[in-house]
């Protein structure tokens, strides 16, 4: 089999690149390790920036999000028992986000791939990659006991952070950063109401916490647990408990409970590697990069990439020049590590770590009290929230 872009992986990263590589008129093919249906049981991220937005509709696929998604204005941050609105809307001249399950993003991308007529090779196990330091390279991948081959112009590597791709670099041409959190999320999808109608992070003694959510009847919780907790040890009453111990008063009343459509624990880590590309591989989201949910980046960092290397490919192509290509990491990075850095802040203000303590506490709620009652740093907190601009190549 022949095609210009190879993409490894079918979560959000590849299947966006992919429509947005069919929308340019370049030919691509998905290989993905997992069937359809693993991918979109998937449970992941919640909130959109306006630039994933735009994208998606560079794509052709935003009307669902556009329909179905809740914009918002504001998030609100509780500590000390107190809940103080952040308004996005207002500190950045009019931004918001869209609450919309990166989950119906996947499916959205999967519909338009099938109706486009698009190739996606589910199950495909093990998929390695060759050549891609040469002009020519190559994915070979085994499906129902044969074994394939695709020739490509490039490897779009979009398999995340446990995938082939970044393994596929020789291990001296990869500078990788690593910070991994002393705590997880403990996550909980429920069809109950939202306690809000906006999003609540809270700074408490007890830990961190989220009260999220994906539609005005399906509420998404998180409470922070220590890395090595367990799923099996928070019964569905436990869990709930101890999020209502997070929340303010007014919220602890408003809290509806219900048999959890999906609990689970999400480890917390920081992670980059550099440079994004090597001759004619190309890293993009996950397979790259890796936020803590904190600031509800990782989703939006990968849309971002593949709207760089989307960009990138299509001045390649119409031979205009590789130079696009040629920057495509830095661009990337540039913004990679300012998501980074307001990832890292925010879990920090937010959670409680083993040495935090009493001094430490107080600590986080002075920055608190400053954040929340200084024009400046609201503003920086805002401007961040709902996502910085893309840069032209
Ligand atoms: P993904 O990991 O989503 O997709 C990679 C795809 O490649 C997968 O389908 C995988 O099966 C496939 N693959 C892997 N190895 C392969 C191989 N060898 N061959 C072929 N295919 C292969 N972000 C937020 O903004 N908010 C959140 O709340 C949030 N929660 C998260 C919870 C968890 C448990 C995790 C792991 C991540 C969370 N994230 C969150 C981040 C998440 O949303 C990612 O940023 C997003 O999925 C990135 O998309 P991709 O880069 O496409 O990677
Ligand atoms: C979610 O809804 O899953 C979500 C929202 C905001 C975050 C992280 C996760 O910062």
């Amino acid at each position: 089999m022949r095609t210009q872009v190879a993409i490894i992986g079918a979560g959000p990263a590849g299947l966006l690149l992919g429509q947005l590589l069919y929308k340019a008129g370049i030919d691509n093919v998905i290989v993905e390790r997992q069937t359809g249906d693993y991918v979109l049981g998937r449970i992941r991220a919640g909130v959109l920036e306006q630039v994933t937005m735009d994208l998606l509709k560079q794509a052709g696929v935003d009307a669902r999000a556009k329909a179905e998604g809740l914009p918002h204005d504001g998030i609100e941050l509780l500590f000390q028992g107190r809940r103080h609105r952040i308004d996005m809307h207002g500190l950045t001249g009019g931004k918001q986000v869209t609450v919309y399950g990166q989950t119906e993003v996947t499916r959205d991308l999967m519909a338009a791939r099938a109706e486009a007529g698009l190739q996606t090779i589910y199950s495909a196990s093990p998929v390695s990659l060759h050549d891609f330091d040469g002009e020519r390279p190559r994915v070979r991948y085994e499906k129902d006991g044969a074994t394939h081959e695709i020739e490509c112009d490039f490897i779009a590597g979009c398999d995340g952070y446990h995938g082939v791709s970044r393994a596929s670099v020789p291990a001296d041409a990869l500078h990788t950063y690593e910070k991994v959190y002393p705590f997880g999320w403990l996550g909980v999808l429920a069809d109950v109401p939202p306690v809000s109608h906006e999003l609540i992070y809270a700074n408490t003694s007890r830990g961190f916490a989220l009260c999220s959510m994906r539609s005005e009847t399906r509420s998404r919780y998180y409470v922070q647990v220590p890395s090595d907790d367990k799923v099996e040890n928070w019964s569905d009453e436990a869990f709930w408990n101890e999020l209502r111990a997070r929340l303010d008063p007014e919220a602890r009343e408003r809290l509806v409970t219900g048999t959890p459509l999906e609990k689970s624990i999400a480890p917390l880590r920081s992670f980059v590697a550099e440079p994004m590309r090597f001759g004619r591989l190309l890293l993009a989201g996950d397979a790259a990069h890796i936020v803590p949910p904190t600031g509800a980046k990782g989703l939006n960092l990968a849309a971002a990439d593949v709207g760089y290397l989307s960009r990138a490919l299509e001045i390649f192509y119409r031979g205009q020049s590789a130079s696009a290509l040629d920057r495509y990491s830095d661009l990337c990075l540039r913004r990679v590590w300012k998501a980074e850095r307001f990832s890292w802040w925010f879990t920090s203000l937010m959670h409680r770590f083993p040495d935090t303590g009493e001094f430490g506490q107080k600590i986080q709620e002075a920055e608190l009290d400053y954040l929340v009652h200084s024009h400046a740093a609201s503003t920086s907190l805002a401007e961040n929230y709902v996502g910085l601009p893309l840069e032209d190549f």
